[in-house]
C-alpha cells in the first residue's frame, strides 16, 4: 500500500490516478481554484486546493505541492508532465522530504536539463550528436568562430532550453552577429540561464523519439520509437508508432543508441531521447526528456505496457516486469492531440461550457480526456482537451481507424481542431507517410483552400 500525489491536472493527472488505483495506491489530487469543477479532483482519493487560478500561483508553486503531500501523508508524487515534472529544484526538495519522486534522481534532471551537458553525455557513451559547440559559448566572437568551422547555417540553442523556445537559425556570420545577444536575454528571460551552444543547422530534419524505462536494478529497456514531426510552432499534433519510414537498421541503431546513454547515465524511470533524422537517415541524439510525455500511449498500443503503471513499479523498487526480448512491436498506433483552439483563427484558444460530448469508440480506439458534460474549461491552462489514439495491425488499418473516430468525435460548446485533424488524415502525403517537421509550414494552406 501507499499514497501518491498526483502534481498535475487535467487528462494526464486522471490517466495517472487511473493507474495508481489499478496499483492499489491511494490517490491525493492538488488543484488550482479554478480546477475546483476539474475530473482529476473528482477522481482521487482526496483533493487539497494550493492556490490560486493560474499555474504560477497553484501547479508551479512548489512548497504548496510538497505541503500538501507532507500534510496528507504522501508516500510518492507523479509529476506528470509540463509543470513541475523537470524541475530538479523541486525534485530536491521531494527528496529531501524523504517522498518517493515517480521520475529519475534531482542530479540526472540536472544533468540532463544541461543541454549541452547533454550532448557532452551523449558524445562519452558513443551516440552521434550534430556537429556543434563542445559546452557553451562565452561571447559573440566565439560564436561566430564556432560558426565557421562548424559552417552555415548553424542554430544557436539555449542550454536550459528545449521544446523548440530560445533558437535561432543563422545563414551568415552578421546574422550570428545579430542573433547571439537577442537569444541570451530571451535564454535569460524563459529559463533564467543565458547560456546558448550552437548546433549545425539541418533542414526538414524527422523528430524520432526512442522511449526507454529503467529499473533501480539497473535494467534499461527500449520500447521503440514515435515520430512525432507533425509539429505546428513546436506544439506536437500527432503521433505516431512506429516511425513510418524509417530502415529496418536505422532502427535497430537508435534503439542500442538510446539503451547505452540511458545506461552510461545510470538513468532510473521512464525517459525519453529526442534524436533528429535527416533524409538520409542519419540520425542525432539533441536531448532527453526526463518525464514522461503527452504521447506515451503511441507506445504503450503497440507494446502492451502500461507505461505509467512501470513508473509506479519502479519507483517503489521493483524490477521491470519485462525484458527487451519480451517486447516486439505489434501493429501500428497514431494520436492526434484534440485542443480548445479555432484552427480558422491561427489556433486562437477557444475555452469555455461543454454543452455536450459525444466520444468515438471501437475495437483499438482510446480516448485519454479529462472532458465531461457540464464542465467549463477554464483560460488558464494548455489547450489540450483529449488525446483520441488508435491502434491498427497496420498504419493503413489505423489511419482508417482515426478518420472514423474523429468523425464520430462530437464536441459542443467550444470550437476544436478535429476537423483539421480530420482532413490531415486525408492528406495524401500524410497518408504515403512523406511528411518531416515542415510539414505545417505546407499544410497551413490546406483547409481554406488557398495555394501555398
Ligand atoms: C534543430 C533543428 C535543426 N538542426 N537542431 C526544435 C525543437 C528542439 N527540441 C530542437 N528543434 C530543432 N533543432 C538542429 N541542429 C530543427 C529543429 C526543429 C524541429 C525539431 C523537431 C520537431 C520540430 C521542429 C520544428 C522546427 C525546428
Amino acid at each position: 500500500m501507499g499514497k501518491v500525489l498526483i502534481a498535475n491536472r487535467g487528462e494526464i493527472a486522471v490517466r495517472i490516478i487511473r493507474a495508481c488505483h489499478e496499483l492499489g495506491l491511494e490517490t491525493v489530487a492538488v488543484y488550482a481554484k479554478s480546477d475546483q469543477d476539474a475530473m482529476h479532483v473528482k477522481m482521487a482519493n482526496q483533493a487539497i486546493c494550493i492556490g490560486g487560478n493560474t499555474s504560477t500561483e497553484s501547479y508551479l508553486n512548489k512548497n504548496n505541492v510538497l505541503s500538501a503531500a507532507i500534510a496528507s501523508g504522501c508516500d510518492y508524487i507523479h509529476p506528470g508532465y509540463g509543470f513541475l515534472s523537470e524541475n530538479a529544484d523541486f525534485v530536491s526538495m521531494v527528496e529531501d522530504c524523504a517522498i518517493t519522486f515517480v521520475g529519475p534522481k534531482s542530479e540526472t534532471i540536472t544533468a540532463m536539463g544541461d543541454k549541452a551537458n547533454a550532448r557532452k553525455m551523449a558524445k562519452q557513451a558513443g551516440v552521434p550528436i550534430i556537429e556543434g559547440s563542445d559546452g557553451d559559448i562565452e561571447s559573440v566572437d566565439q560564436a561566430v568562430e564556432w560558426a565557421k568551422k562548424i559552417g552555415f547555417p548553424v542554430i544557436i540553442k539555449a542550454v536550459s532550453g528545449g521544446g523548440g523556445r530560445g533558437m535561432r537559425i543563422c545563414h551568415h556570420e552578421q546574422d550570428v552577429r545579430q542573433a547571439f545577444e537577442k537569444t541570451q536575454l530571451e535564454a535569460s528571460a524563459s529559463f533564467g540561464d543565458s547560456r546558448l551552444y550552437m548546433e549545425r543547422y539541418i533542414s526538414s530534419p524527422r523528430h524520432i523519439e526512442i522511449q526507454v524505462i529503467a529499473d533501480q536494478q539497473g535494467h534499461v529497456v527500449s520500447l521503440f520509437e514515435r515520430d512525432c514531426s507533425l509539429q505546428r510552432r513546436h506544439q506536437k499534433m500527432v503521433e505516431e508508432a512506429t516511425s513510418p519510414k524509417l530502415s529496418e537498421i536505422t532502427r535497430k541503431k537508435l534503439n542500442a543508441a538510446a539503451i547505452k546513454l540511458t545506461k552510461n547515465i545510470n538513468y532510473v524511470n521512464a525517459g525519453t531521447l529526442e534524436f533528429l533524422v535527416d533524409d538520409k537517415e542519419n540520425f542525432y541524439f539533441i536531448e532527453m526528456n526526463t518525464r514522461i510525455q503527452v504521447e506515451h500511449p503511441v507506445t504503450e498500443m503497440i507494446t502492451g505496457v502500461d507505461l505509467v503503471k512501470e513508473q509506479l513499479l519502479v519507483a517503489m523498487g521493483k524490477p521491470l516486469s519485462f525484458k527487451q526480448l519480451d517486447l516486439k512491436v505489434n501493429g501500428h498506433a497514431i494520436e492526434c492531440r484534440i485542443l480548445a483552439e479555432n484552427p480558422k483563427l491561427d489556433f486562437r484558444p477557444s475555452p469555455g461550457l461543454i454543452k455536450n460530448l459525444s466520444l468515438p469508440g471501437g475495437f483499438g480506439v482510446r480516448v485519454d480526456t479529462h472532458l465531461y458534460v457540464g464542465y467549463q474549461i477554464p483560460p488558464y491552462f494548455d489547450s489540450m482537451i483529449a488525446k483520441l489514439i488508435v491502434h491498427g495491425k497496420t498504419r493503413e488499418e489505423a489511419i482508417k481507424k482515426m478518420q472514423i473516430a474523429l468523425k464520430e468525435f462530437a464536441i459542443e460548446g467550444i470550437e476544436t481542431n478535429i476537423e483539421y485533424l480530420y482532413v490531415l488524415m486525408h492528406n495524401k502525403n500524410f497518408i504515403a507517410g512523406k511528411y518531416d517537421t515542415s510539414f505545417f509550414e505546407r499544410f497551413r494552406y490546406l483547409l481554406t483552400g488557398e495555394k501555398a
